[in-house]
């Protein structure tokens, strides 16, 4: 069996305390096959960069890099959160260009490229994951690597007249043709990279998901939506029930139901439409209104970044508004609190929620939607509120589903779920679990992970090679 070796902006090494369910699936990919997993060490140095870190659990080496301060602001900080993110959260509006972030971000993949290079042998198979990293398999094979390397797009793929907006787009996106696989995570994101390579990108689409680029190179494209590790989080979540924290916010609530929502605090998960859509909500349906308490966590994220600065204070604003106009002596309807949580704590919280509110304006999945719907109670489980603009809708029908900028539709639904009886609630979560429970996180992996080996034809080895 090859040897995999996973790529990725972040790297979870041993000890560090593990984000979730990607770094657990990748992991125990990389177990099964022996590799590496190559990233940034989350270190940044006054000069210089590229020192190498290893660290070591059984068959799987952990190989970190360090990165200089100026590399850090150009390529993170820079290209890839202000230009790409939005860029491909399809927020024109929002992004930044600048040539030298474009030219950091280019100097760090290529730096990649240089410390990655060595560590590679010809049978390896190597998975690239997210925008930090679209360049990466262009700058290997200019480098002489000749292994099947596949990348995957965490986040969606804009529509191609969005794409071709961004200055010297096709310097961009050319590079995902040196890729032998490109995952995206729903059949419209693949689509919609079909559309760019078509009208934008001089290649062609050939049939069966493979895609031709200018040159006659030819790759596959196709669509793997990620999965969370559902059954862990089924077990976990009654037991998360007795946890201090969890239970303190139980009691709390009496006699009231929870609305849950659980965000890295980004303008791409829509916290001032929800805000504005609960208190839509609020305003609506005075007579039941006092039956709900809204809990928003969303911890700060890219905090330096000026967008993210005002998104804060919006929220703070709005949230103020709300409360001052709807809370009374005994009762807060929403309580916003800027701070992380224990995985397990999170899983508590969901359990003990009627109503999860995920309405992202864009989102290339969304796993808090998944995690919300595994952790409930099988005989009596909450609801799921969802964006159609998230990838999760795609396949999770059965849920609530909404359009996010349409407060008054985000009031109804609330509405809706706060008085659905437990039949449809339980009709509706079993249809939902059972989808989960089959696309979790390791079928996420296997999948990828086969179609990058067995479906990609290459020069010299056949299907099935
Ligand atoms: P994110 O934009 O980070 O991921 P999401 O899919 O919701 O968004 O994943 C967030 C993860 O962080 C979840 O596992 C959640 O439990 C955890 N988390 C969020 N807030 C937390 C808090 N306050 N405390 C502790 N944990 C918290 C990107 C893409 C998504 C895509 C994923 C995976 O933007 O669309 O689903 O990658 O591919």
């Amino acid at each position: 069996m090859s040897r995999l070796v996973v790529v990725s902006n972040r790297v979870a090494t041993p000890g560090e305390s593990r984000a979730g369910g990607l770094a657990v699936g990748l992991e125990a990919a990389l177990r099964e096959r022996g590799g590496i997993w190559f990233g940034w060490s989350g270190k940044s140095v006054r000069e210089g960069g590229g020192e190498l870190h290893e660290a070591r659990e059984g068959n799987i080496r952990y190989v970190t890099m360090d990165l200089s301060r100026t590399d850090l602001d150009a390529y993170y900080n820079g290209f890839s959160n202000r230009t790409l993110w939005p860029l491909l959260h399809f927020r024109l509006d929002l992004v930044d260009y600048d040539r030298n972030t474009r030219i950091g971000y280019a100097r760090v993949n290529a730096l990649f490229a240089d410390k990655l290079a060595p560590l590679l042998r010809e049978d390896d198979v190597v998975w690239i994951h997210d925008y930090h990293l679209i360049p990466l398999a262009s700058l290997l094979r200019e480098r002489g690597i000749g292994c099947r390397m596949g990348f995957f797009l965490h986040v969606p793929m804009p529509s191609a007249d969005l794409a071709a907006a961004l200055p010297d787009h096709a310097r961009l996106f050319s590079t995902l043709y040196a890729y032998d696989l490109v995952g995206f995570q729903t059949l419209r994101d693949v689509e919609r990279f079909q559309d760019y390579v078509r009208l934008f990108g001089g290649g062609r689409v050939a049939g069966d998901g493979m895609l031709e680029a200018p040159g006659g190179r030819r790759f596959r494209a196709a669509a793997f939506p990620i999965g969370i590790d559902t059954d862990q989080i089924a077990t976990e979540a009654p037991r998360a029930l007795s946890k201090p924290t969890v239970r303190s916010l139980r009691e709390s609530l009496r006699p009231r139901e929870l609305v849950i929502g659980v965000d890295r605090l980004d303008y791409s998960k829509g916290l001032p439409e929800r805000f504005r859509g609960f208190a839509r909500y609020l305003e609506r349906h005075g007579s039941r209104k006092r039956g709900l308490t809204y809990l928003q966590i969303a911890p700060v994220s890219r905090g330096e970044v000026a967008e993210y600065k005002l998104l804060r204070t919006e929220l703070e604003r709005i949230a103020g508004h709300i409360n001052g106009s709807h809370a009374t002596a005994d009762w807060t309807p929403l309580r916003y609190v800027n701070r992380n949580f224990a995985r397990g704590t999170l899983t508590g919280f969901y359990r003990i929620a009627r109503i999860g509110l995920v309405t992202p304006l864009r989102d290339g999945m969304n796993l808090v939607a998944k995690e919300y719907v595994a952790a409930q109670d099988p005989d009596d489980p909450g609801v799921l509120v969802l964006s159609m603009l998230a990838g999760a809708a795609y396949a999770m029908r059965e849920a609530l589903l909404v359009n996010p900028y349409d407060l008054d539709g985000v009031a109804d639904a609330i509405d809706t779920a706060a008085r659905m009886p437990r039949d449809e609630r339980i009709e509706r979560w079993q249809a939902l679990m059972a989808y989960l429970r089959e696309n979790d996180i390791d079928a996420w992996c296997r999948s990828y992970l086969d179609a990058l080996m067995f479906d990609v034809p290459r020069k010299g080895a056949g299907k099935g090679t």
